[in-house]
């Protein structure tokens, strides 16, 4: 690694990048590869491949039993999976959603012709602001996704409130969010379901996959058979449905890496260390800290910088090959088609608007190198300092 001093010394200056490899946000955790080789032959040998086969139903138990919700439906990914809670909890018309969020959150609703209502965001918290939720509740208004940004939980309670006093569905975006907690239970039994993301560049993957968690014994049924293409038994169809279904060896992957979660916590908890260490005092930083009551599985790093240099800040970061990124900007509201369909949405998004214009996502996890995180501070003190 390059030993960056000066400005002299940065990459966007001339001189080689500090890292030779790229260096990611969201670089996949790895689990034990003999142990995923030997799933891989049982399954070989099984001659069973996808169609909720033992591999699944043992991860769903795996699953549902440490986030002590009773009903874990695995999914092929979490878009899928949230696609199939909107439709089984029958939500229509107008939803009302957090911008600053993975477009996945709204388009799962748009590709199902129901309209993403965008809400404000806490600039404190980045979750959904309760009472721009409120504002935006209309006759034609049938549920509220909170996403449960960063891992941080979203204000669970009140928008339990809104959502009863307004007779409205809630479910959670909980893709950031697996093995977090909410009020001392883990995340996973809030609202009438949550859905989880188990992508590549999660703290948990399953290669990809994603899974709706809920303590909710009907709405689990409908979910399970929306999932197999409304299939009750082998001629039946009972249900609207798609195909959800999470392979045989993806689960294999999760089984491998549900081992390896404390693992990857702590690595993600110690760089995350290391970075509060290594930017105290950085003029115009903030990094975004994490409640240690809510079991935070620390895999984003995400920090605010002001005065505009956000994007001379990450230009100069990827010029060193460390692949910082601009989550969730510029927001849903302002990616198509819903900068076309709600031109002005961005009036009502005050907040939403001013932390995306702020936000750099840094790269953390297991196989963060040596000196990445000096680097990055480095980086942040030269640039910062020459804007
Ligand atoms: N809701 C929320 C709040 C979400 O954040 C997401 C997904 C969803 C719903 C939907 O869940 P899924 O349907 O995805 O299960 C990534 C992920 O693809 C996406 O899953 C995730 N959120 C989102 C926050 O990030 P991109 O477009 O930024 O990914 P990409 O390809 O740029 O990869 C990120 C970095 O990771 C790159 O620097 C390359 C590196 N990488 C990636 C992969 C896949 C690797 O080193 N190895 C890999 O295998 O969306």
């Amino acid at each position: 690694m390059k030993d960056i001093r000066t400005a002299a010394d940065l990459a966007i200056n001339g001189a080689p990048p500090a890292f030779s490899e790229p260096l990611h946000v969201g670089r996949p955790n790895l689990g034990d590869r003999d142990s995923l080789l030997r799933y891989t032959t049982e399954l070989y040998d099984r001659r069973w491949l996808t169609n909720n086969g033992p591999l699944v139903q043992e991860l769903e138990a795996r699953i549902s039993q440490r986030l002590g919700v009773r009903h874990c439906v695995a999914m092929c990914n979490g878009t899928i999976a949230l696609e199939i809670a909107i439709r089984a909890l029958n939500l229509q018309g107008e939803v009302i959603v957090p911008s600053y969020t993975f477009i996945a959150t709204a388009h799962a609703l748009h590709w199902q012709a129901i309209t993403p209502v965008f809400a404000d965001i806490d600039p404190a918290t980045h979750n959904l602001d309760p009472a721009s939720v409120r504002k935006m509740i209309t006759p034609r208004t049938t549920g509220i996704i909170g996403v449960h940004l960063w891992g941080r939980p979203a204000p669970v309670a009140a928008l339990q409130e809104i959502a009863d006093e307004n007779g409205l569905q809630l479910l959670f975006d909980a893709a950031h969010a697996f093995d977090c907690a909410y009020q001392g239970r883990k995340i996973g039994g809030s609202g009438r379901c949550e859905v989880l993301s188990f992508h590549a560049t999660k703290v948990f993957n399953t290669f990809e996959g994603g899974a709706v968690v809920t303590n909710d014994d009907t709405l689990a049924e409908d979910v399970r058979l929306m999932r197999n293409f409304g299939f009750r038994g082998y001629d039946t169809v009972v249900h609207p449905g798609t195909n959800g279904k999470m392979p045989e060896i993806n689960a294999a992957m999760g089984l491998v890496n549900l081992e390896a979660m404390p693992a990857f916590v702590e690595a993600n908890r110690r760089n995350y260390g290391d970075y509060v260490t290594a930017l105290a005092g950085v003029r115009g930083l903030k990094l975004l800290e994490y409640d240690p009551a809510t079991d935070p599985n620390y895999q984003y790093v995400v920090v605010e910088v002001d005065g505009g240099r956000r994007d001379a800040i990450v230009s100069a970061l990827q010029a060193e090959n460390i692949l910082a990124r601009k989550y969730f900007w510029p927001g849903c509201h302002r990616m198509q088609p819903y900068r076309e369909l709600y031109p002005h949405a961005g009036l009502l998004l005050e907040q939403t608007e001013s932390v995306a214009e702020r936000v750099i996502v840094l790269p953390t996890g297991p196989a963060l190198p040596e000196g990445a995180v000096s680097a990055i501070a480095t980086v942040f003190r030269l640039v910062g300092a020459a804007a």
